[in-house]
């Protein structure tokens, strides 16, 4: 049990990566302080782990949601160890074709939600001597899919800001980011289904692997505990791909 005893916020809550992540935590005995919008699924995933889950429908762009959210949750299950910026959506056009809205709302749910949840968190962690935060980036933080200006500027935004908090905040604060690569998430299924047949998007993403699939969302929340314990002690400021081996190999070199 890694994390008996602790408390965790983990944001995006309600599927894919954070709803696995929720399930590993619980599972190494950690109480979370579950944050979403989508209140259905939500309810779900906590009532699975009544007692040891509690949700709360919170939209992480809003400061005064946040500041709510974690001040009720901690009066629930105490301060916490650890942050989970996992919140995230995605949107496809090139720069010539966003929105400013559409910009906005990327920006707003992918990065300023992770600024404000550290914000509300990080105090608590200071006050224990303790605590580490992880962002969810992805391996577009690296290299970049076409068609996704906005997504790419986010999830490369979340790097600089786990630098800037872990420079800020150690050594009482670790803050580390996860680069996966293609998972299974809804996230990823609404993404091919915006293809005409969504089988040509998925099998490309399993081709684009070295492990030929793509990654169930429970091998990051597995990696994303890890980053937590204390046998990541030593590792902060820095962001770590879990992305099958995407981007190594130099397209057509295979004999
Ligand atoms: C993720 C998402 C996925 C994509 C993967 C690898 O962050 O954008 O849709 O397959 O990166 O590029």
């Amino acid at each position: 049990m890694e994390h008996q005893g602790r408390t965790a916020i983990i944001t995006g809550a309600s599927k894919g990566i954070g709803a696995a992540t929720v399930e590993v935590f619980v599972r190494e005995g950690a109480k979370v302080i579950m944050l979403d919008t989508d209140a259905e699924h939500g309810k779900q995933v906590a009532g699975k782990f009544a007692g040891h889950a509690v949700f709360y429908d919170c939209d992480v762009s809003k400061e005064k949601q946040v500041k709510e959210a974690i001040a009720q949750g901690v009066a629930q299950f105490g301060k916490p160890s650890y942050l989970v910026n996992n919140a995230g959506i995605q949107r496809y056009a090139p720069v010539t074709e966003t929105s400013e809205e559409e910009w906005d709302l990327l920006m707003n749910v992918n990065v300023k939600s992770a600024f404000f949840c550290a914000k509300y968190a990080i105090p608590h962690m200071q006050q224990m001597g303790k605590g580490v935060v992880v962002n969810v980036s992805s391996v577009q933080a690296m290299l970049s899919q076409g068609n996704v200006c906005a997504y790419v500027t986010s999830k490369t935004a979340m790097i600089g800001l786990t630098r800037s908090i872990a420079v800020d905040y150690g050594p009482q604060v670790r803050c580390v980011a996860v680069c996966p690569g293609t998972v299974d998430t809804p996230l990823v299924r609404w993404g091919f289904e915006q293809s005409p047949d969504p089988e040509i998007p998925y099998q490309e993403c399993v081709n684009m692997h070295l492990t030929k699939r793509i990654a169930q969302p429970v091998e990051v929340g597995e990696f994303i505990s890890y980053l937590c314990s204390d046998k990541a002690a030593f590792m902060t400021g820095q962001a770590y791909r879990i992305d099958g081996g995407l981007g190594v190999m130099i397209p057509g070199s295979k004999q």
